[in-house]
């Protein structure tokens, strides 16, 4: 136990597995590393750096430690050094997460082998990452497998007016290239640029819309403001669709970030309110979401009131996932995941900790979430991550 009189050395052999540290070897030389082990026969820490890079290093050399805060002793990171991530998506042992600037990062997770890989959009409209726009929602084609096709939805310019569209993409060595355009034109703005996009399980694309700063749009079902979408895989609208001709799925949204189905087929959503008021859906085909009408518990006939809502507090709710009776949302300004009883109408924070949280992903009793402290925030060392979180 010579080995361990640098206290140091003593401290890290206390830190539990999966705690990302950052280590100064120098002034210079500062490394994060998720800890894998500490081995007390040499002194050394084995971790994965932000490259999925095994790394060993001598403990007596580190000159200084600092150990992020991980007040969630369930909690795994499966990778760190994200650059303003916004969705994740996943199939096998990959995850797709989009980086609002426009690239997507696929982390590749083997049992003894992570490796994260960075490729770029090759667009024939660039991505316009300009406040909460950018490259938003993506999600796999359903055979990814066979085609490396995807869908995305990103923010872009013509003639000076910021939209938004939604594009299917190849996956290529070189980048995610454009294939195909389902629809653009969607409005855009700084701000309220909705996002999300998922394949329900009917097989047809969801999208949703922001209002783009036109609250009073989102009444109006001859516009693509404050809406929900559905389209065909290929961009084209279904014939059962409830309004003729109109990709309008339901209206009367003010930016809805979050889309997902529970197992009897009901979908809910996710949406920022005005100052507090943020607000859970379910989602009907043909409805009225009341904004900017009513908000919070007030009614009007034809208009829905949400399922639950946030009153005075904040939770900018942005991505869910849902699973058996719970929506798991993710909280931004809340800095937590909310877990919404669909059966006792109760909410909780079910995780928090970590910052400003942005997107959910749950499959086979894991849920996956990621941070976004970079962009709008305070970024730790390390950051932005993906975390897994084990269910119950
Ligand atoms: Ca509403």
């Amino acid at each position: 136990m010579k080995l361990l009189d640098n206290c140091l050395c003593k401290l890290i052999s206390r830190i539990e597995k999966g705690t990302s540290i950052t280590v100064s070897l120098t002034s210079s030389n500062t490394i994060t590393l998720t800890l894998i082990k500490f081995n007390p026969i040499n002194a050394s820490i084995q971790g994965i750096d932000s490259n999925g890079h095994m790394i060993i290093i001598d403990c007596k050399k580190v000159k200084s430690i600092i150990v992020s805060h991980n007040r969630n002793t369930n909690r795994e990171e499966i990778a760190n050094q994200l650059q303003i991530p916004w969705s994740i998506t996943k199939q096998r042992n990959s995850f797709y997460i989009t980086e609002r600037a426009g690239t997507i990062v696929q982390i590749n997770v083997q049992i003894k082998r992570k490796t994260m890989n960075r490729k770029k959009l090759i667009l024939t409209r660039q991505v316009h990452h300009e406040g909460e726009g950018g490259l938003l929602g993506m999600v796999l084609a359903p055979d990814f497998q066979r085609t490396r096709n995807a869908y995305v939805y990103h923010t872009y310019q013509e003639n000076g007016n910021t939209l938004n569209r939604v594009v299917q993409i190849t996956e290529t060595r070189q980048g995610w290239v454009e294939k195909t355009v389902l629809l653009d034109k969607i409005p855009g703005s700084i701000i309220h640029n909705g996002g999300r996009i998922k394949i329900g399980p009917d097989r047809h694309l969801y999208v949703t819309t922001g209002d783009a700063g036109e609250a009073e749009k989102a009444q109006d079902v001859q516009t693509l403001h404050g809406k929900i979408l559905r389209m065909t895989l290929e961009g084209s609208i279904p014939s059962d669709n409830p309004f003729p001709n109109s990709y309008v799925y339901s209206y009367g949204h003010r930016n809805p970030q979050g889309l997902g189905w529970a197992e009897n087929g009901n979908l809910y959503s996710s949406e920022h309110g005005p100052v507090g008021h943020d607000e859970i859906n379910q989602i009907e085909k043909g409805k009225n979401y009341g904004w900017p009408v009513i908000i919070g518990d007030e009614t009007r006939p034809n208009m829905v009131s949400p399922l639950y809502h946030s009153g005075n507090d904040t939770w900018a709710p942005s991505g869910l996932s849902i699973y058996r009776d719970a929506i798991y949302v993710a909280g931004l300004r809340g800095q937590q995941i909310l877990k919404f009883s669909l059966s006792m109408k109760k909410i909780e924070t079910f995780f928090e900790g970590e910052g400003r949280l942005r997107d959910i992903l749950i499959e086979d009793n894991n849920l996956y979430v990621i941070t976004n402290n970079t962009g709008r925030g305070s970024p730790r060392p390390g950051d932005d991550r993906l975390l897994k979180i084990k269910l119950k």
